[in-house]
């Protein structure tokens, strides 16, 4: 067996844990990592010194937490829709922008135009702003291709994101994301060519981790969606599902009877829903840039969630017609000051609770012996000031497998 050691130690951090109501604060403390993996922590009193350390970052007495999980993105996209928020602006509806061409379909278009190396090139500056803001593991969703070679275009340019760049990716085939023009009012039939083509090839190339579908009245019906969740459970793919943004269709509860990892959105969810996600352990993901984007005004739930003890992550929903955000300390403060939930919540939302919502509990999401060393250090006092803060940056540093890399 090789001798313990210690790749880098990091001295002098007060280090956040939190149980479900409150986040504690460790006295200045040491954390030292080996392998990628949390190696140890505590007082500095009880390293052993005998312990050969290869590299070491003083802490200044910053705060440590996990590093941020974003469990919610389409950043993989072309082009912008800033002319879409102008009109918007004059008064348009985001249902009628998409029903009149624009909206989801526009940005379509151009990602479908786009080269693979021009995609990911656009994607990479969202991705560079979601690490610069304290992200270390994101999942991304296709859903601006739907064709077969357009989604796997979008998801190997996901995949290659994470191997380019100090962050973990993880993907999610959204191809019932919208009606692409050239399946226009046969919807069943562009489901058939997700469940018979689209999901089987993405799942046979392991380009996806888990599947998704948009669960509206400007999307798909929970019976289409039913059949896109049938055909990622016989692929052995979990499913998640953008549910009840505009309208309550009852798609959380069908997304608990799949075992969802996650619901998303749930402006409209009712009791039921929440009973069945509870029911199921079915992460809730709370999107509030969306919410403030399209100017919503019916919040989830949020009450009735945390009674029924609905495990609530906050994202960024990063995409361009509803959510052109990457500052997911920025959502926090959103969920926060729009949807009432407490700090202690919004940072559980982006750390442990976002973790669950990926399926990836066991190695990330706290700060625990053994979990993955995907860490940051921040200036500020008390966690609650990360959710406090509007827009700006208190990280200090950003550690992604044990190793510190400059902010982007
Ligand atoms: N819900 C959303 O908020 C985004 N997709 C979805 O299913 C919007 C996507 C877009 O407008 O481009
Ligand atoms: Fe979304």
């Amino acid at each position: 067996m090789n001798e313990p050691s210690i790749d880098l130690l990091i001295r002098n951090v007060r280090i956040v844990t939190c149980t479900d109501d409150e986040c504690s604060v460790t006295p200045p403390a040491f954390l030292a990592i080996a392998d990628g993996l949390i190696a140890g922590m505590g007082p500095i009193s009880t390293l052993d010194p005998r312990v050969p350390v290869r590299r070491e970052l003083d802490g200044a007495g910053a705060l440590l937490t996990p590093g941020l999980i974003d469990c919610h993105t389409h950043l993989v996209y072309a082009g912008d829709r800033a002319r879409e928020f102008e009109m918007r602006l004059q008064g348009a509806s985001y249902e009628e922008i998409a029903r009149a061409g624009g909206g989801i379909l526009s940005t379509v278009q151009h990602t479908r135009d786009a080269n693979p190396g021009d995609l990911q090139a656009q994607s990479a500056r969202r991705l560079k702003s979601l690490m610069h803001h304290g992200v270390t593991t994101v999942e991304i969703k296709s859903g601006y291709g739907l064709s077969q070679k357009a989604e796997l275009k979008s998801l190997r340019v996901a995949r290659a994101l994470g191997e380019k760049f100090p962050i973990d990716v993880r993907t999610t085939l959204l191809a019932a994301h919208a009606l692409p023009p050239e399946f226009a009012g046969r919807a069943d039939a562009y489901i058939d060519e997700i469940v018979q083509h689209i999901l089987p090839e993405a799942a046979r190339l392991r380009l996806a981790d888990a599947v998704d579908a948009f669960c509206e009245s400007i999307g798909f019906t929970p019976a289409q969606t039913q059949r896109v969740f049938e055909a990622a459970r016989a692929h052995g793919l979990p499913v998640k599902l953008h549910a009840e943004q505009l309208s309550n269709l009852g798609g959380a509860a069908l997304a608990a009877e799949y075992g969802a990892l996650s619901a998303d959105h749930l402006e409209h969810i009712d009791a039921a829903g929440v009973r069945a996600m509870a029911k199921a352990g079915t992460v809730a993901v709370m999107l509030p840039g969306a919410y403030y984007f399209l100017r919503d005004t019916k919040a989830p739930p949020i009450a009735l969630l945390r009674k029924h003890g609905v495990p609530m992550a906050v994202a960024t929903d990063c995409n361009p017609g509803t959510s052109p955000g990457t500052h997911l300390p920025l959502m926090m403060n959103m969920a926060c000051t729009l949807f009432r939930m407490t700090p202690v919540e919004a940072l559980l939302g982006v750390t442990r609770v976002a973790a669950k919502a990926l399926g990836l509990s066991s190695s990330r999401g706290t700060i625990t012996l053994g979990k993955r060393a995907d860490l940051c250090l921040w200036d500020v006092d008390h966690p609650a000031e990360l959710s406090y803060a509007i827009g700006s940056s208190p990280l200090r540093a950003r550690i992604h497998h044990g190793v510190q890399h400059p902010l982007q």
